[in-house]
């Protein structure tokens, strides 16, 4: 029995199967662990929404910007970018179970030292607080406010964390963190406008897990939603998203002895630049 972690799939459903076949998955026996954005950009979310569900308990899957925005489209509360490819989703004939299914996922998975989150995690944050945060976000993408919710998910304001938060600004620093942030300050102001790599930091801010402070140095963070970083593994952080979706690899590491298993992968039609 063994956990494996995959990164953004992205719709590219031909190469999770390839890679699913590489790692020898044993439903039943094995689990996967997905890092989110099981959707968009590629030609099947439909597929992999359908195939991970399916999976039941052999899957943990975490939510990921992308996922988010599939339910925001679905909801009316925003639009489709010109390269997103979500309408074979929308019209499906089981589009309604999908995203109740979606809308029920956590936005954090933690099992012993191991956190799974789809983006990051603000330095202040211990990894119990980080737990009750998501779980608070939770609570409001599976219960019956749900459109309320999401009506007021978009926006990267405001930029840092406090407890004194409340309401939709409280949700939106959470979500934002752990599904958008690529860099922040040390003292955990996000930077949402940079997406490149992790040496074109802007000034006054670093990649989040770099921050001296952080409070979660002792865990395990999994991660994707870095496509340009690419593989990223040390001690304490795994970072898997190696940009499938752009034609790079999509990538899956067994968590007991961090071994790698990657699948070459066809570009998706259109600009590659994109994040
Ligand atoms: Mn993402």
């Amino acid at each position: 029995m063994a956990t494996y972690a995959i990164g953004d799939v992205q719709g590219c459903f031909d190469e999770l199967l390839q890679l699913v076949a590489k790692i020898e998955f044993k439903p039943g026996a094995d689990r996967l662990w997905f890092v989110g954005d099981l959707v968009n950009r590629g030609p099947q979310s439909l597929e992999v929404l359908r195939y991970v569900k399916d999976l039941g308990e052999s899957a943990v899957v975490v939510l990921g910007n992308h996922d988010l925005h599939l339910l925001a489209v679905a909801e009316g509360f925003a639009s489709q970018h010109n390269d997103d490819t979500l309408n074979a989703v929308l019209s499906a004939p089981d589009c309604r179970e999908l995203l109740s299914w979606l809308r029920g996922l956590p936005m954090l998975y933690r099992e012993e030292n191991r956190v799974l989150v789809h983006a990051g995690l603000l330095p202040q944050w211990t990894t119990c607080m980080a737990a009750r945060l998501a779980a608070e976000v939770e609570e409001e993408l599976g219960g019956s406010r749900y459109r309320e919710f999401l009506s007021r998910l978009y926006g990267s304001k405001p930029d840092h964390w406090s407890d004194d938060l409340r309401g939709a600004d409280r949700w939106r620093v959470i979500v934002n963190a752990m599904t958008r942030m690529r860099f922040c300050s040390t003292d955990g102001v996000m930077e949402f406008a940079t997406k490149g790599e992790v040496d074109v930091a802007p000034a006054g801010f670093i990649p989040w897990f770099d921050v001296p402070a952080r409070k979660t140095k002792d865990d395990v963070i999994v991660c994707g939603h870095w496509s340009a970083m690419g593989l990223k593994i040390s001690p304490g952080l795994l970072g898997i998203d190696t940009g499938c979706v752009w034609g790079r690899r999509l990538t899956a590491i067994r968590l007991e002895d961090r071994r790698l298993f990657q699948v070459g992968c066809r570009p998706a039609s259109g600009p590659a630049l994109r994040q």
